[in-house]
């Protein structure tokens, strides 16, 4: 991404790093967004927040299954042995990069389907979803949604074993719920 340029030596908590070369990494990330594109950021820039909200260090990528195919089979492989430990891809199209990154890595990865101008975001969907059997990757919703989602599951997978994480987790749906309870319609 152009926006955020290595702030790379940042590792504390919380500390994203975005890329564009995916020469710098984060080596305190737990998580990692890729996208296929920079022109899905707008989208997946809702993953970024929610994991800077809940202080999980977190670093975001832009590469591609068919464009940066090596870098997307590098990353992949070596991600577990940097420490990550769960990877959220996003793509819209014929969107493999999920699919790809997961033959790669025994981390849990968690796809993000992107709106597509030609179908809406189903062929994304499709792509991303329907795996063949052996090869998983934990499909969201299309689009803003699915990104919000993908970072909370992350949260979600990452609390398993970090109980501050899961009281955070727990705060959030708390305050969500009493959002809706005292909704006022003007
Ligand atoms: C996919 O193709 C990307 O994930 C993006 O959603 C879609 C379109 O990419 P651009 O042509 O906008 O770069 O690889």
């Amino acid at each position: 991404m152009a926006k955020k340029q290595a702030s790379g030596k940042q590792s504390r908590s919380g500390t994203a790093i975005r890329n564009p070369q995916s020469a710098i990494r984060n080596s305190s990330a737990l998580v990692a967004i890729l996208m296929g594109s920079k022109s899905d950021w707008d989208t997946m820039r809702h993953a970024d927040q929610t994991l800077t909200d809940f202080g999980v260090p977190h670093e975001c990528h832009v590469m591609s299954a068919h464009r940066t195919p090596a870098l997307a089979a590098e990353f992949s492989a070596s991600a577990e042995s940097r420490g990550l430990e769960v990877i959220i891809a996003a793509a819209g199209g014929a969107a493999h990069l999920a699919g790809v990154i997961a033959a790669h890595t025994l981390l849990p990865v968690l796809g993000v389907p992107m709106k597509s101008e030609a179908l809406n975001g189903l062929d994304s969907l499709l792509s991303t979803v329907q795996m063949p059997g052996g090869i998983p990757v934990g499909t969201l919703a299309i689009g803003k949604a699915g990104a919000l989602n993908a970072s909370l599951l992350a949260i979600a997978i990452l609390a398993n074993s970090r109980p501050q994480l899961r009281a955070k987790l727990r705060a959030f749906r708390e305050q969500q719920e009493m959002k809706v309870r005292e909704a006022v319609l003007d």
